[in-house]
Order: structure tokens, then sequence, then C-alpha cells
């Protein structure tokens, strides 16, 4: 590695060939180390840090394919204007000059009205927290546009974790390795949390037992001492049954629970309601199953030993997915396993960053506004709502950027039918045509992450990482922050922080608690957290304790213990639905990002439903069959694959495709619903029902006679 450098103008001409340390953006809990080799000027190759113990060198598939992502002969590298109808995806090449200049007097023209018909769009297509919300944030701020609530992932499992333990906080993920019990809860850790399952592998080879709870038989779950596959929306059942056995086992730290919690009399009352037959009953799952996993829960702490949850934003979409996770939170507390290191519980570390974000978004430009906030779960009501009291301003504009809401936000019909409003001005900063950039009025080309710079966070390890960039942007690409700058000027404002560069911001997101020189010369900094960090309490609660009972939320009217709160559409509530779909994302995609990179997609092969033969037999379909997919809010189609993957009475619609790359040109969340969760305003993708039939056209066309 001794010729890594930073690019640098001083040092980039040394030599022909050259390594550049960087970061993955991608929106997964790994947020690997990366090195790019460039030879003159051009990318070559992207491999996984060596040094860096939480990359360990290795890149999952669609990551080490990178160069062939950037170099995409599709990818965009000019900007783009709108010739014809909404959605049809003409365009014409316009400067960015021109751009910059209409789009500035159409959203000034709109903002002279009211502001807050003005509505950024964006998530995690990158998880840079410069591309991100930097710019972008002040841009908005100072305008006084809607501010988006940024709910789609991980609201309700982020409020729920956030009730219970304080934050979104927990175990470091390296000390599974030494965890003598793994629960791998809502989540396939092979494909979407790679890294974590090189340690859960570490630890099953020095006698761990691993146990994998998902309505899915995932290649994850092929690879567990057991696997729970329960009815979705069921955790908080499955959970409570557990603390029953626990009780009535006594397998308690009783210790713990009297210094460190709060609410435990509560808490016992409302789980001895839950006999595990009551649970098996909910969850879909032999008694016996859940009594099997109780006693290796609870016996653990009793042999000294340590057990550990790698809880997973799999399990919190759906309606009681905030209580879910607030029930699986109170475990750890109640056998006192945070005692050790290699104890406790795992949902996301992202709140042990120290990040500066009022010095990176600055809230202080909003100058005493107060914007209505629009919830992106929602995106599709919102779009087709008239001006009211209520809702304010009728949206006017969208700025879409590290986001494909077409393709990715629940009941795609109506927000098709958003995007397609004539009167909506909508401005989108991509890399490549998706569903979203279809219905763009400006199409404008964004560098990828080996083109800027950006500074990172993680949700599955404690180290912040540095991307440098390491070729100069393709065509005429420039990153998200620059627009925003340029917008900023044209709007006329002259306030400093318009002016600070990528990197300056790279250096305001830690201020002084991270070195940047270190950043800048391994790449990777390790953020200081205790190795068992509730090992003596010291919840980040209002109590500092683990709140089994959250005065808070009894505060807001709701109940202050975790429940078992039932699906919005549960399983076996509706004779025309009859199906539970759950939507979970297929492995060589990373939500809808690298759909359309070739190699990527042909291991994929093509949007499928997985169902059990006790489903597909009485339906008359089999493998390889095209199935109609439906309920009153659409229909799908795509081939069945017939499979012990789904369990009975489950369909696995396996994401996110892009929907024009689909047989009629919709994805699964044609199907999936608006509703919200419990706590936090999240979307419920594995909270919908369906039915499924064999597709009669599909069958004659292919059984007719070519003509
Ligand atoms: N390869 C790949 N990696 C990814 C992603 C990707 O699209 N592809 N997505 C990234 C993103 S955005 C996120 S948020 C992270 C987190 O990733 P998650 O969203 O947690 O995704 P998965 O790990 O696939 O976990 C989803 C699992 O939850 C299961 N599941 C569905 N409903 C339930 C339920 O009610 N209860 C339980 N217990 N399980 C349920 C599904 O069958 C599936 O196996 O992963 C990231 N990593
Ligand atoms: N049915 C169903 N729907 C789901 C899910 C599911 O499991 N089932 N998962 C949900 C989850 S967990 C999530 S997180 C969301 C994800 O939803 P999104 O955050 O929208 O993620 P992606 O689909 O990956 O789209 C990100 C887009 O950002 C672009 N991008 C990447 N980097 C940059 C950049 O630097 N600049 C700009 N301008 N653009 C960039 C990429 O090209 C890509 O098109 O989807 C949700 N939708
Ligand atoms: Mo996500």
């Amino acid at each position: 590695m001794g010729d890594t450098i930073g690019i640098s103008p001083s040092v980039s001409f040394v030599k022909a060939s050259h390594q550049v340390r960087g970061a993955c953006p991608h929106d997964c809990p790994d947020t690997c180390a990366l090195v790019t080799t460039v030879e003159d000027g051009v990318a070559v190759k992207v491999q996984g840090n060596p040094e860096h113990r939480h990359t360990d060198a290795a890149l999952c598939t669609k990551v080490s394919r990178y160069t062939e992502r950037t170099y995409h002969p599709e990818r965009l590298q000019q900007p783009l204007r709108r010739v014809g109808p909404k959605g049809a995806g003409q365009f014409e090449p316009v400067s960015w000059e021109d751009a910059l200049n209409d789009i500035a007097a159409r959203l000034s023209g709109i903002a002279q009205r009211d502001p807050q018909a003005i509505v950024p769009y964006s998530y995690a297509g990158t998880m840079g927290l410069v591309q991100g919300e930097s710019m972008a944030a002040r841009f908005f701020n100072r305008l006084g546009a809607s501010l988006l609530d940024r709910t789609i992932c991980a609201a309700a499992g982020g409020e729920g974790l956030t009730q219970t333990l304080g934050g979104k906080v927990g175990m470091k993920v390296e000390f599974f390795a030494e965890a003598r019990l793994i629960l791998i809860w809502g989540s396939n850790s092979i494909a979407s949390n790679l890294h974590f399952w090189r340690l859960a592998q570490q630890a099953k080879r020095n006698g761990a037992r691993l146990v994998c709870i998902d309505p899915r038989r995932t290649e994850t779950a092929d690879k567990c001492h057991e696997h729970i596959a329960l009815r979705p929306g069921t955790d908080a059942a499955l959970a409570l049954a557990l603390m029953h056995q626990l009780i009535t086992h006594d397998w308690l730290d009783h210790d713990y629970i009297d210094r460190h919690t709060v609410g435990w009399e509560a808490l016992r009352e409302r789980a001895l309601q839950w006999p595990p037959s009551r649970a098996a009953e909910v969850c879909g799952v032999p008694v016996a199953q859940i009594e099997a996993l109780a006693r290796d829960y609870g016996t653990c702490f009793l042999n000294g030993e340590p057990a550990a949850i790698r809880l997973n934003y799999g399990m919190q979409r759906v309606r009681g997915g905030g209580n879910a996770t607030r029930a699986i939170a109170c475990l750890p507390a109640l056998t006192g396993a945070w005692r050790h290191r290699a104890g406790g519980l795992l949902l996301s570390s992202s709140g042990m960053f120290p990040v500066d974000k009022a010095a990176l978004q600055r809230p202080d430009l909003l100058a005493g506004r107060c914007p209505r906030t629009i919830n992106m779960s929602t995106i599709g009501d919102d779009l087709l709502r008239e001006a009211s009291a209520a809702f304010g301003p009728r949206i006017e504009a969208l700025v879409v950027y590290n986001s494909n809401p077409v393709a990715v936000a629940p009941e795609s019909g109506k927000v098709v039918r958003g995007f397609a409003r004539e009167d909506l001005f909508t401005v989108v900063l991509e890399h490549f045509r998706t569903d979203t950039a279809d219905y763009a009025d400006y199409l404008l080309p964004a560098t990828t992450q080996l083109e800027h710079w950006d500074v990172h966070m993680a949700y599955g390890h404690t180290d912040a990482l540095l991307n440098q960039p390491a070729i100069a942007p393709v065509g005429q690409a420039r990153p998200n922050t620059q627009f925003f700058r340029e917008m900023a000027q044209r709007m006329g404002w002259t306030d400093a922080c318009f002016r600070d560069s990528d990197e300056d911001l790279c250096r305001q997101a830690y201020g002084d608690q991270v070195d940047f020189n270190e950043l800048l010369n391994r790449g990777y900094a390790t953020i200081a957290w205790p190795d068992a960090p509730f090992a003596q309490g010291g919840f980040p609660t209002p109590s500092g304790r683990c709140e089994f009972f959250s005065e808070r939320l009894a505060r807001q009217g709701q109940d202050g213990l975790p429940d078992h709160v039932p699906n919005h559409e549960p399983a076996g509530s509706s004779e025309r639905y009859p199906l539970a779909m759950i939507s979970p994302p297929a492995r060589n995609f990373l939500n809808s990002s690298f759909v359309n990179v070739k190699s990527l997609r042909d291991i994929e092969g093509e949007p499928v439903l997985e169902i059990h033969e006790s489903d597909a037999g009485p339906r008359g379909i089999t493998s390889g069959a095209v199935v109609r997919v439906f309920n009153d809010r659409g229909d799908y189609r795509c081939k069945a694959v017939v499979s012990k993957r789904a369990r009975p009475g489950v369909v696995n619609g396996m994401g996110i495709w892009w929907r024009k790359l689909g047989l009629d040109g919709t994805n699964v969340n044609q199907l999936t619903s608006q509703n919200l969760t419990d706590l936090g305003r999240g979307p419920v993708f594995y909270d919908c029902l369906v039915q499924v039939e064999a597709d009669a056209t599909a069958t004659a066309a292919a059984g007719a006679p070519a003509a």
C-alpha cells in the first residue's frame, strides 16, 4: 500500500497508476473502506481496504463491480430537459448554465408564493454526510422549504430502540465473534450485512449456536442451527413469550433488573399474559420451538455465557414494528446479557457517532420559521393532495437526489400519478435514468463516490470513514453539493456557508471529535465507545435505565409498555387476499441501485415471487409460470418460484426491481400500502395482503403457436 495516496494535484501525476482511499457510500450496515486503483485517470479496480478490520479486504459482489457502474454506458453525463410528456423519459441536452438559471427562476417563483410548496426528496443513495444532507439542507433551510421526514427505512425501529435504550446504540459489532448464542432477528445477513456474517461464522466455529428469526428461509437461515419462520409482524408476540419463559423459569438477572431498568413489575404482568401457546398461535410456529429458544437464551446467562441479538430493520416494516423493537430490546436487560461485551443487542450503531449535524445542515438558517413536514413514506398521497389548512400548500416542486421514490416508495400507483402531474416541477439529480428520472423536468448528472469528497459514519460498526475522489467527474457530472451551491448563488444569497468546499464540509462533520489527519492518512478512524456499554447500566434514556416502561410514550397517550400490535393487514384476516406478502431486498441489488448493472442483474435473473407448494399447488402455479399478484391497490406480474424459502401463507416478492424492467412496467410496491407504523411514522412494506393466480393471458401467449 506504499503508493496509496489521496488525490491532490501535487502528487497525482507522479505515477501513472496509484491508489486512492475511499468509503463505500451505499445504504448497508457494513460501510466498507475502499481502495481504488487508478491508471491514467481511469478507475480500474475497487477493492476492500485490507488495513480496515471491519472490511477485512473483502467487498460484496455489487461493490467489487463498482467500475462497471461508474463507467456504465447509460451513465448520465449531461444535464437534460424534458421534451415529451411526463414520465415518457424524453429529454434534450441543455447546458448546466441554462438548467440552473431556469430551475432557480422556477423555484424562486414558487417560493415567493410559499416556499413550503417546494419539497426535497432524498434518502440514502449515498450515505455520505456531505453529498447527503449538508449543502442541500442549508439550501432548503434558507429557502424555508417543507422539511422531509426521512422515515422510509428505519423510523419505527429507531424510535422503538430510542424509547427503550435511549438511542441507536448497543454492542460493538466485533464482539459478536465471542458470543455463545446469536439471534439473527429480521435480517438476511449474508445478503445485507456480509461483514457481520463473517463474525457470526467465527462465533459458530467456536461453538456458538445461531438462530435465525425470519418468515423467509433465507440463505442465512439455511446456515443457522435453527430457523424460526414466524408470520410477518409477529415478532413482539415471540419476544413476549420469551419473557414469559424467562420469568416462569426465573432465568432472570434480578440484580441487573433492580439497578438498571424501569417498569419491571408492569412488564412482568404484561409478559405473563403471553404463554408460548398464545404466541405460537399468533406467530404460526410450534410451541416447542419457542420454549427451546427461551431455554437457550435464558440459560446462557446462568452458565455465564454471552448471548447476543443482531436485530435488523427487516422486522420493523410492519404496523407494530416500533413495539416489536421495544419488546426485543428489553430481553438483554432481563437476563443481564449486557454485562458481557459479547452480550446484548445491536440494531444500529449510528447513535454512537459524534456527528455535528447542526454544523452541516445549519437549521439556524430557518431563522425562526417552522415549515411543515412531509413524510417521505406517504409521498404518493401527498403529491395528490390539494391545499388545505391542515396540509398547507399543494406540492408544486420536488427536488429529488439520492433516491428513487417511483420505485421504492409504497403504493406506487399513487406515487406515479403524483409524479405524472403536469403542474408539478421536478428536478432529479441522478447517475442513471431511473424510474424517477423518467418523470423529471430537469435531469442532472451527479458524480459517484469515485468522483467526489465525502465523510461517513456507519450503522453496523463504529469507524468513521473518509472518501477522497479517485477520478475526475465523468462527463459533466457534478456533486450534489455543487448543485445546491450554485442554486444558492442564483438565489442571491451571500451567506458564507454556501461557499464551503466539500473538503470544508468533510472537516465540519466531526469537528474536533475525530482527527481529520487520521482520516486523510488512513481513510478511517475508530470512534470511542465502551466495550460493554451497559454493563453497569448508564443507558442514554431520561432515567438512565433500560426503559421497559416509557414515561415519554405514556405521556403521548401511547402504551408505555411494549405489546404485540397486529398488522394492519394480518395474515388470515381477508378471504379475498389470503396471502401475506413480504418484499425483502435481493442480494445483488441495493434497494433499487445496481438493478441496471447487467452482470448483477444477470445473477438475479428476473423479478420473482417465491411461493410455498401448499399455496402454489391449489392455484395451479408451477415454477417459471407467470403469476398475477394483486390486491385493491394494484396488480403486479412476475415469474413464480415454488420454493421452501416461502413459508405457507406468505409469499416473498423479491425486490426492488426498476419498474421499467418488470414484466408489465411495475414492481412489488404496486401492492404495498401507505399505512404507517405504530412508532416513527414509518412504512409497512412487509404488512401487505395479496392474492396470487396463474396469469391466464401469459399462459395462453406462451402456449400459442409462433405467428
Ligand atoms: N445486498 C443488499 N444489502 C442491503 C440492502 C439491499 O437491498 N441489498 N439493503 C440495505 C438496507 S437499505 C438496509 S435498511 C439494511 C437492513 O437490511 P434489512 O432491511 O434488515 O434487510 P435484510 O437483512 O434483507 O432483512 C430483511 C429480512 O427480514 C425478513 N422479514 C420480513 N418481515 C419480517 C418480520 O415481520 N419479522 C422478521 N423477524 N423478519 C422479517 C425478510 O424475510 C428478510 O430476510 O440492509 C442493507 N443491505
Ligand atoms: N417493497 C419494498 N420497498 C422498499 C424496501 C423493501 O424492503 N421492500 N426497502 C426500503 C428501504 S429499507 C429503503 S432504505 C428504501 C431505499 O430507497 P432509496 O434511498 O431511494 O434507495 P435506492 O433505491 O438505492 O435509490 C438511490 C438512488 O440514489 C442514486 N444515487 C446514489 N448516489 C448518489 C449521489 O451521490 N448523488 C445523487 N444525486 N444520486 C445518487 C442512485 O443512483 C439510486 O438511483 O427503499 C425502501 N423500499
Ligand atoms: Mo434501508
